[in-house]
């Protein structure tokens, strides 16, 4: 069986389409998963939320050993924590940060990502179809990748 696709959620996610509709929209977590499953399709994936970042840092590296490919909105931890920036340092595949609102023309606070220097990609301000739209470009990297892997 192929690796999967980890896909991991920051804090207050799990209040998505309740949470600031006008902002992030009326698109539950729940919705965002099955999109991410159909964008799938046959690739293994992984969808988890958390409102910890230790419990992050600790699926990052699980994800480290067992996965093909990230997608991670690290929600609120994306301006403030050194340690899943770490954690995302050592992820040895394609990964990409996702953002559901186009953080860069929210308010300052919201401007300077530490993810951004570590990740292979980043998407913000598609809505809830950024979500599908990475697990498709982790597909599609990850095929990319093992072609390139396979002597001629
Ligand atoms: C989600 C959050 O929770 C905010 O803290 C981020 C991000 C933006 C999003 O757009 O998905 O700043």
């Amino acid at each position: 069986m192929s690796k999967p696709i980890y896909v991991l959620n920051g804090p207050n996610l799990n209040r998505l389409g309740r949470r600031e509709p006008e902002i992030y929209g009326h698109t539950t977590l729940a919705d965002v998963e099955k999109m991410c499953r159909a964008a799938a399709g046959d690739t293994p994936l992984e969808f988890r939320q958390s409102n910890s970042e230790t419990q992050l840092i600790d699926w990052l590296h699980e994800a480290s050993d067992e996965a093909a490919g990230l997608v991670i909105n690290p929600a609120a931890y994306t301006f403030t924590s050194m340690a899943i920036m770490d954690a995302l340092k050592m992820f040895p595949a394609p990964a990409i940060e996702l953002h559901i609102t186009n953080i860069h023309r929210r308010e300052p606070m919201y401007h300077k990502s530490l993810m951004s220097g570590v990740v292979t990609s980043v998407i913000a301000g598609l809505g809830a179809r950024g979500y599908p739209t990475a697990v498709q470009a982790l597909k599609e990297m990850i095929t990319e990748t093992q072609k390139e892997t396979v002597p001629a």
